[in-house]
């Protein structure tokens, strides 16, 4: 298998905005704990940590989101001055940032699963976690980023081998900088024009939750399920229970048959 070579300049070479300061790592624990760490001694908006394996990849409620050689575990710094800039709004529109980024340097479609997942078909190749921390009267959030660009050398453990996939295929060498650079361009292009949220029509097109029966899930265990309807302005998701009852969900996991 032929791995991707990763390097700061390769991915500034591509990369169109001027607001990134990309560090890169050969492996750390997790890139949105490293990341978390600098905002809280001052690191400035728009630092990039990408790390090429993590030993404490972490996924929503603590999850572990497994970070062998051959993924992109990116963190991205940022810290809006609109306080009304919430977690699930941010991980909608990095995950159109993200999806878009996929599809422009792989050619493949990509589909969104709310609120936080990318497939490709039906196969999850992405994760984002949002995460927000305050220093002093200032806030910031670290959006983490875990693509599966490649397969890793022993592929993917047994909880994810049959829902877990990658974005290239084997054999050829992965156009990895180029991914970074798009990802981290689109997002700040979110970023910037996330009061006018253009991303909302994409986030909704692309998901594959819409009109398809879900099962609402809490800690793993199924507690209620209906259909999903539809995806409001905020994100949030709305369901129709099986007692006719609408509910909206705010983040939290949904488990959708595909
Ligand atoms: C996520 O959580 O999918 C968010 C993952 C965010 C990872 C990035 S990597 C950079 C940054 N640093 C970190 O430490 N984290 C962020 P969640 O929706 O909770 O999904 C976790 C679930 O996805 C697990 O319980 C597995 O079922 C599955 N999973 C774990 N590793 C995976 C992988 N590599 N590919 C696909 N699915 C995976």
């Amino acid at each position: 298998m032929s791995r991707a070579l990763i390097t700061a300049e390769g991915i500034a070479s591509y990369l169109k905005t001027d607001k990134a300061y990309i560090s890169i790592f050969e492996s750390v624990d997790s890139t949105n704990t490293l990341l978390k760490e600098m905002a809280l001694n001052g690191e400035t908006e728009g630092r990039v940590i990408i790390a090429l394996s993590q030993t404490e990849g972490r996924g929503r409620y603590d999850r572990k989101f497994q970070s062998d050689k051959g993924g992109i575990y990116m963190s991205i710094l940022l810290r809006p001055k609109d306080l009304n800039i919430d977690s699930t709004l941010l991980t909608a529109a990095a995950a159109v940032a993200v999806s878009d980024a996929i599809e422009a340097v792989s050619g493949k479609s990509t589909q969104i699963k709310w609120v936080n997942d990318i497939l490709i078909n039906n196969k999850k190749v992405c994760g984002i976690l949002c995460e927000g921390g305050f220093m002093g009267c200032d806030s910031f959030i670290v959006v983490g980023i875990g693509i599966n660009a490649q397969k890793s050398e022993n592929g993917f453990n047994d909880e994810i081998k049959d829902i877990a996939g990658t974005v290239f295929d084997d054999n050829c060498p992965a156009p990895c900088e180029r991914l970074c650079a798009a990802v981290i361009d689109n997002l700040f292009y979110q970023y910037q024009s996330l009061e006018k949220c253009e991303f909302l029509n994409t986030y909704r097109k692309k998901n594959v939750i819409l009109g398809k029966k879900v099962y609402i899930l809490k800690q793993g265990k199924i507690i209620n399920e209906g259909t999903a309807l539809e995806i409001d302005n905020r994100c949030h998701l709305k369901v129709r229970l099986e007692n006719g009852e609408i509910t909206t969900l705010s983040s939290g996991e949904v488990s959708v048959k595909l």
